[in-house]
């Protein structure tokens, strides 16, 4: 076995360092320089990912959560009245803090199901099927490690019920609104009439509230975005120096583009797998979007991407929803 962990593992390790310098090389070659917010989440990243969401700045994660605590009974009922016969994924399941509310209602309905939580992470998943049976005995867990889109294949390969697909947590804003339309019609594509997605949009609010969650006073999301300069450095044998780049988060509530960018404080070159890129004073490189929706549009999104939407779950404040959507 010691020699196939070397040959199989090896080099997928290696293709996805090879396929992270691409891009990184692709993005400060560009005229307006960008990196892929999907980068973010190294064990660093996924740590200072941790601590935005205890900043009190940061509200979707409240939000969402109040949502599942206060309304997963309600929830269960809408699933309940579409299917008979069904299985729960997760796409992005973390630590299934928000969802195991909605799991347990669905327990309590004596209905069975398994729940297939879904993560990039090997990690994730197997603490999750470690820690899920001391809190839902009752639960049948089948964690799945990998892509969302292959993954959902695995989980239509498992099971023959219709499918209640989570995406939790506004991952779908880290899209630009053209992307998040191709992830939602792809999503469908992989699902069959009948199925459910519960989908988590963060909404569009009084703009400086939202500004203030991008740019939290204790600096973790400046660091956020600085540690993906440290990840290149480290594991592309970058040299940025992170004093010489300053956090900038902007809010458009015309788009509802919530967009962050790193400004070069001087003119300056920074090398990458031996390739040196120019930076000119003030020369920013456009980081993430987070995009803020407002009704009109999820609804939009739904219908162009082949699904019908048959409930809006909110917060109190309606500042977060999430929507159920039917195939
Ligand atoms: C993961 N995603 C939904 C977060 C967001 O709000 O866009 C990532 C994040 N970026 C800065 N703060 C949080």
């Amino acid at each position: 076995t010691t020699s196939v962990m070397h040959t199989v593992l090896v080099p997928v390790k290696q293709d996805q360092q090879e396929i992270f310098l691409q891009d990184v090389i692709r993005g400060l070659s560009a005229k307006n320089k960008y990196l892929d917010s999907k980068y973010f989440y190294d064990a660093e990243g996924d740590r200072l990912f941790q601590e935005i969401m205890r900043c009190h700045e940061y509200y979707p994660t409240n939000c969402e959560m109040e949502i599942l605590q206060e309304q997963s009974a309600a929830i269960s009922q809408t699933i309940l009245s579409y299917t008979n016969r069904f299985d729960v994924v997760e796409l992005g399941a973390g630590d299934a803090t928000k969802s195991i509310h909605l799991l347990r209602e669905l327990l309590n309905t004596g209905k069975d199901f398994t729940y297939y939580p879904v993560d990039i992470s090997g990690n994730v998943i197997t603490q999750l099927e470690q820690s899920l049976p001391s809190q839902l005995p009752a639960l049948k867990v089948h964690g799945l490690h990998g892509e969302y889109f292959d993954m959902l294949q695995e989980a239509n390969v498992l099971s023959d019920k219709n499918k209640v697909v989570l995406c939790m947590g506004g991952n779908i804003g880290n899209f630009t609104p053209v992307e998040a339309r191709k992830f939602a019609r792809q999503l469908r594509n992989y699902l069959q009439p009948g199925d459910l997605v519960m989908i988590g949009f963060d909404l569009k609010k009084h703009p400086q509230i939202i500004l203030d969650a991008y740019n939290d006073s204790a600096g973790i999301t400046k660091d956020f975005n600085l540690n993906l300069l440290k990840r290149i450095n480290r594991e592309l044998g970058g040299n940025f120096d992170i004093t010489k780049f300053d956090h900038y988060p902007t809010y458009d509530p015309g788009t509802g583009a919530c967009k962050s960018y790193l400004v070069s404080l001087e003119e300056q070159d920074v090398t990458v797998g031996g390739q040196t890129f120019h930076f000119g004073l003030h020369e920013y490189i456009y980081m993430e979007i987070s995009q803020k929706y407002d009704l009109e549009a999820t609804e939009q999104l739904a219908v162009q991407s082949g699904f019908e939407t048959v409930a809006n779950f909110f917060d109190n404040r309606k500042w977060f929803a999430d929507n159920m959507w039917l195939c």
